[in-house]
């Protein structure tokens, strides 16, 4: 059987909007899960629009089945790819979750879509089709990961991404906050599971090199799983980001352990340093934390901060920018990703603000995070859109990387110079790596900068 799954990317490589680093950094790790169930002799491919132009490569291809995963913000792609494949008489099956929060939407432009993570369906799915009885619509209700296979990373063109040992030994988040995907995706089943802890040990032997990001997120959502994650990995000399809550990072005892591991930058959800839009967004885990703890913690143990602001929510005003990038220079946080708050659908943001008919389109497009598509309650649209924008540029001025820095001492300091710079500050750089496909070859900087800047490890 011939096989072609495909990632499609949310805008061109050419827009202005589009930066390759943002996009070249982590290859689709679901669609290799999902190739790891075919058979030896079946023919698949992947192709990534993030890092590769596809258009010349579909014009005429004719697999047995062509699978999309579709991301609300490569919607409109995905189904444009899905009908050309079906004008030529492909099977198409999609999924991933926009497919899963709108079904309807999705079917129109499908033979076949999956509901909900694929580890129980797919399986399901690909002995329907050899049979040829495939149906219409398989629902995930099965959430385990006992038995999986391993994940394709031979189909991982691996030079095209600065990170390709990216990972994931777990589903979904034991929270349940109102903005986010989780609950709709994994509605009619478990919404937090990990793998087998020895699974996941050697998956993490078979990565080659030093380097490791968990995409998990919420690595340390499960204290007994994680605990014994990061004894197994004590002495494999790796170094790793993840990502996690602030109250699993106020805890005593587990983070020292995940830096013994090699634990050297963590992804942490601050979302908002307003309490009211916490308890707004039923962001429970958050309220009354004290975040500038949260930031000392993670800098005394050695480990920097990536963190996550959201703007918009009720309670902001047009202060919010301003406040939010400051607290964050002065606590020395290294780097921050800022978001436009949006609702996705299927989330109880997207319900609450339909009710109150505050939703000003559905073009899935710009739900991307960086467009305001909803009516804010504490300033205008335009206000929020300028201010998002404001803050970036604010945040990553080199007199802000500067102060930032300067809270730190010794090589603490200049890891922060290094990292906060060289990620914004040398896009030119960067495009001309990805342009020569020689991305991967920045990674020992990256790994001795996660590490203190210690001299360049040589990697294969
Ligand atoms: C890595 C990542 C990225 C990477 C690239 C994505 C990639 N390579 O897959 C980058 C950095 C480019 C990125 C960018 C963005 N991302 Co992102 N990203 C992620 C992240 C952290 C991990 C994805 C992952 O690998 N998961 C692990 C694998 C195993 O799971 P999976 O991919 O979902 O695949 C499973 C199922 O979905 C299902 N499945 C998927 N497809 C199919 C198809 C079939 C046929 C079947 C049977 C099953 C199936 O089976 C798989 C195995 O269970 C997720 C968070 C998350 N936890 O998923 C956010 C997430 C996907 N991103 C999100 C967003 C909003 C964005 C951005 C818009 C943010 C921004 N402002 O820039 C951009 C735009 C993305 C785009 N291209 O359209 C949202 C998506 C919301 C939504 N409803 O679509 C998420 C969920 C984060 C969040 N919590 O809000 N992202
Ligand atoms: S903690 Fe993060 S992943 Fe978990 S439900 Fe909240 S936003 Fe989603």
């Amino acid at each position: 059987m011939r096989v072609t799954m495909i990632l499609p990317a949310l805008t061109e490589a050419t827009s202005p909007l589009f930066r390759p680093i943002k996009y070249s950094l982590f290859p689709p790790l679901g669609l290799a899960t999902l190739a790891a169930y075919l058979r030896d002799d079946d023919e698949v491919r992947i192709l990534d629009e993030h890092v590769e132009r596809i258009d010349d490569v579909v014009a005429d291809d004719r697999p047995d089945l062509v699978v999309i995963q579709v991301y609300i913000t490569s919607a409109r792609r995905s189904y444009e790819l899905a009908d050309a494949y079906q004008e030529r008489g492909v099977f198409v099956a999609l999924g991933g979750l926009h497919v899963t929060s709108l079904p309807e939407e999705a079917a129109a432009h499908a033979d076949a879509i999956f509901l909900g993570p694929g580890e129980d369906t797919w399986p399901r799915f690909l002995d329907d089709f050899r049979r040829g009885s495939a149906e219409k619509r398989y629902v995930s209700t099965e959430r385990t990961l006992k038995g999986l296979p391993p994940v394709r990373r031979d189909l991982i063109r691996r030079e095209r991404y600065l990170v390709p040992n990216s990972i994931v030994v777990s589903r979904g988040c034991p929270h349940h906050c109102d903005f986010c995907y989780k609950d709709a995706f994994f509605e009619g089943g478990k919404s937090f599971y990990t793998q087998l802890v020895d699974d996941a040990l050697a998956e993490i032997e078979r990565l080659p090199g030093r380097h490791l990001y968990f995409l998990d997120d919420h690595l340390l959502g499960n204290r007994r799983f994680a605990e014994a994650l990061f004894d197994g990995m004590a002495g494999m000399g790796r170094v790793f980001q993840a990502a996690s809550t602030v109250d699993a990072i106020l805890r005593p005892g587990l983070l020292e352990k995940a830096v013994d591991a090699g634990l050297r930058s963590m992804f942490v959800g601050f979302e908002t340093i307003n309490d009211a839009n916490l308890a707004e967004q039923r962001k429970r885990q958050n309220i009354g934390r004290d975040y500038g703890a949260v930031a000392r913690r993670l800098h005394d143990a050695g480990v920097m901060v990536n963190a996550s602001f959201v703007f918009g929510m009720d309670g902001d005003g047009p202060d919010v920018f301003d406040r939010t990038v400051a607290w964050a220079v002065e606590n020395g946080l290294e780097t921050a990703t800022f978001h436009i708050m949006t609702p996705y659908p299927g989330t109880a943001l997207f319900r609450r603000m339909e009710a109150d008919d505050r939703l000003l389109h559905t073009d899935w497009d710009r739900y991307d995070t960086r467009h305001v598509v909803y009516r804010p309650k504490g300033m205008t649209g335009v206000q929020l859109e300028a201010g998002y924008w404001r803050a970036y540029r604010d945040f990553y001025r080199w007199g802000a990387i500067w102060r930032g820095a300067a809270t730190k001492s010794g090589a603490g300091r200049w890891r922060h110079l290094a990292y906060a710079g060289g990620w914004k500050k040398f896009e030119p750089l960067w495009d001309s790596l990805i342009r020569s496909r020689q991305v991967l070859r920045a990674l020992p900087l990256l790994e001795s900068t996660l590490n203190g800047l210690e001299r360049p490890l040589k990697t294969g």
